[in-house]
């Protein structure tokens, strides 16, 4: 079988990457190890940017985004039980939209099938060849038997622990690493959310996140220890533990129900540098991870195959290769301030075990200073609600406003 570029993994960073490719004329095959049902009922991430509901809007995918997805222009964060709002709408003239991955999935597959997009489910042992060479392959086992994929180009969006990054050879491949020491124990559960908005919490005990997937269904997260099971954590025990850190404003809107989904997620910083290696590119998890406190992961996927599926585009239409060339400089431009973003957020939010009294007040300092300050704030909610895909460089604007001084600086000269 021989297409033009084989796309390794059916995540966010795979469907949204064949949709943009087919949108495109360009032919893909998307190969997946899991099976439809697997992938679409992973619970994960809940808030979508501005410019990722800006991309499902563009490729036709936003019927029930729009008809079903929360907008929220603010959300609020609680300081030992006492809370403050941080009005994104107002600071950066943008809002994010609470849609569950399970539904961005969802949304792809339905229109994937309906557009005739090639997604192989249940590929097992892939193997790639010849990727620094002019015809890389693509070699797995499906209930069909053994087979062999020849293409231009090989997307590797296949997640943290894909094939894909780790065929990249070691002296070419640099990794940047940070892990936790703390998880988050999620639960999803059919109740009211507590709030309009979701609920960022840091207290004595510990992060503690109120979130929501629709009017009728919550997701709720508390920090816990990187060690513990979910059976440690009796339903009673986490709505007590969730209403303590979370406060009285918020637990008191708190409605309480079975959880029909309990896991823990450790929390990490990863990246992979470059994100190309001779034929293969990288996106999403297979290049990057996050911490989900900043709510960054799907949303990155997102913009890193946007830029890539830009340069592919370039390449068929014009034969200019050069996008392909920036590809990794560019994505990773906009992976490292996502990736600031999310662990500062991480470490202003959570208790660490190895901190000091010093820097509880730190935290809390820097807590009190958002509250107050609305250069704080926007700082915060630019990021939040997504940065450009390629911001102009703020030193054209320290250029221009030193070519051109101000009207008190002009008064200063002699
Ligand atoms: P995925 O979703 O991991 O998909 C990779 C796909 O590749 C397949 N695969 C293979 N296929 C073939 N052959 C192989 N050898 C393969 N190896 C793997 C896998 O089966 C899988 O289907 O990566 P992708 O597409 O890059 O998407 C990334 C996002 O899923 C991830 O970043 C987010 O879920 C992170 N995340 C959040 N992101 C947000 O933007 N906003 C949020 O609010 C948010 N909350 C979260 C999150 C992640 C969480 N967890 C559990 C990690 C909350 C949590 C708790
Ligand atoms: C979620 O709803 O799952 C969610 C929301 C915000 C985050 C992380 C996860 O920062």
């Amino acid at each position: 079988m021989r297409t033009q570029v084989a796309i390794v993994g059916a995540g966010p960073a795979g469907m949204v990457l064949a949709h943009l490719l087919h949108a495109a004329g360009i032919a893909s095959v998307v190969v997946e190890r899991r099976t439809r049902d697997y992938v679409e009922g992973r619970v994960r991430a809940g808030v979508l940017e501005q410019g990722t509901v800006d991309v499902l809007a563009r490729l036709g995918l936003d019927g029930r985004l729009r008809s079903e997805g929360l907008v929220h222009t603010g959300a609020n964060l609680a300081v030992d039980g006492a809370s403050f709002r941080i009005d994104m709408a107002a600071l950066t003239g943008a809002a994010v939209t609470v849609y569950g991955q399970q539904e961005v999935m969802r949304d792809l597959f339905d229109a994937g099938e309906a557009r005739g997009l090639a997604v192989v489910y249940e590929a097992q042992d892939l193997r790639l060849h010849d990727l620094d060479g002019a015809a890389p392959s693509l070699t797995y086992r499906t209930p069909e038997g053994p087979q062999h994929l020849v293409c231009d180009y090989v997307a590797g969006c296949d997640g943290f622990h894909g094939t894909s990054r780790r065929s990249i050879p070691a002296d070419v491949l640099r990794t940047f690493e940070r892990i936790y020491p703390f998880g988050w124990l999620g639960i999803l559960t059919d109740v009211p959310p507590a709030a309009h908005e979701l609920v960022y919490a840091s207290h004595a005990n510990g992060f503690a996140l109120a979130s929501m997937r629709s009017a009728t269904r919550s997701r709720y997260y508390i920090q816990c220890g990187i060690d513990e099971r979910p059976e440690d954590w009796p339903d009673t025990r986490f709505w007590d533990e969730l209403c303590l850190r979370l406060g009285p404003g918020t637990a008191g809107g708190i409605v309480r129900g079975p959880a029909f989904e309990k896991s823990i997620a450790p929390l990490r910083s990863f990246v992979g540098e470059p994100m190309r290696w001779g034929r293969l590119f990288l996106a999403g998890d297979a290049a990057h991870i996050v911490p989900p406190t900043g709510a960054k992961g799907l949303n990155l996927a997102v913009s890193d195959v946007v830029m890539l599926a830009e340069a592919l585009e370039a390449f068929y239409a014009h034969g200019t290769s050069s996008g392909l060339d920036g590809y990794s400089a560019r994505a990773l431009a906009r992976v490292w301030k996502a990736e600031r973003f999310s662990w500062w957020f991480t470490r202003l939010m959570h208790r660490f075990p190895e901190e000091t009294g010093f820097d509880r007040r730190m935290q809390l300092a820097e807590l009190a200073y958002l509250g107050t300050s609305r250069a704080a704030q926007t700082v915060l909610a630019e990021n939040y609600v997504g940065l450009p895909l390629d911001p102009p460089p703020v030193s054209t604007s320290v250029a221009a406003s030193l070519s051109a001084p101000s009207a008190n600086l002009r008064g200063m000269c002699p």
